[in-house]
């Protein structure tokens, strides 16, 4: 439960955190190498480790290079039930809780959850909600479900509701990765307003500005991973925007 209890403290504190996503498929090359020498020089909080696809030997090959850099949680955003490996310290239980798919509603979850049991992961529930981001995201189409229009505040709204009724302990509004346009923060605002769970968001985030945005409208945890992918240096510009989070909360 140690994860858990520490993004729960740092929702209650109002500590905005910071989650670099490393898509296994694009992690080589001088750029990954920047990017973790950012991580630690920046300390960021959080590395979520996934993708939709992934060829199998590259989830261990990044856990193996991140297994060195003990003092940042490495934790998996699995696209599907192949995709756990005992090396992270925990991993997103995911729910695509806006789609109607039963394979990603509760299917892989059964097939994952004999091998997580013994696993020594940390499960951390998640109600995972896939907003319009203006393109069509892989995971859009890997899950053959329909992201949330982004102007229905409403149905977002219910959706995390029934997460957090469902006992999801995170939710997750996610755009996906290289979205177009993040997720309004209107909708964060009003999502917010309606559950007590720490707010994960992400999905299209280019700008420090597009993540201060979020971490005002209330969202816990951003979640940056594409606009690293091309510029890492980008990291120490968003922690810039983090420290100044930290010092008013
Ligand atoms: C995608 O929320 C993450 O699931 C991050 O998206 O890669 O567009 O930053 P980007």
């Amino acid at each position: 439960m140690e994860l858990l209890n520490n993004i729960q403290r740092n929702y209650k504190s109002g500590k905005k955190s910071l989650a670099v996503l490393i898509d296994p498929d694009k992690a080589e090359g001088d750029n990954f190498d920047n990017l973790l020498i950012a991580s630690i020089s920046c300390q960021i909080d959080y590395f979520l480790i996934g993708g939709s696809l992934i060829s199998s030997d590259r989830l261990s090959y990044v856990l193996n290079k991140t297994a060195r850099i003990k003092n940042i949680p490495k934790i998996l955003f699995p696209g599907n039930s192949l995709h756990i490996d005992n090396k992270a310290d925990g991993i997103l239980f995911l729910s695509l809780i806006s789609g109607r798919n039963p394979e990603y509603l509760i299917g892989q979850q059964v097939i994952s959850a004999p091998i997580l049991k013994n696993s020594g992961l940390e499960i951390l529930s998640t109600g995972y909600m896939l907003i319009d981001g203006g393109v069509s995201t892989t995971v859009s189409y890997i899950s053959n479900t329909t992201p949330i229009p982004n102007s229905k505040n409403d149905i977002a709204v219910a959706t995390a509701l029934a997460g957090e009724m469902l006992g999801n302990k995170l939710i997750y509004l996610d755009c996906g990765s290289g979205a177009k346009y993040t997720v309004p923060a209107k909708m964060i605002e009003a999502v917010r307003k309606n559950i007590n769970l720490p707010l994960i968001v992400g999905g299209g985030i280019r700008t420090a500005e597009q993540a201060s945005s979020a971490w005002n409208a209330g969202a816990d945890i951003v979640v940056v991973g594409n606009a690293l992918e091309e510029n890492p240096g980008f990291l120490y510009d968003l922690n810039e925007i983090r420290k100044k989070k930290r010092i008013i909360a």
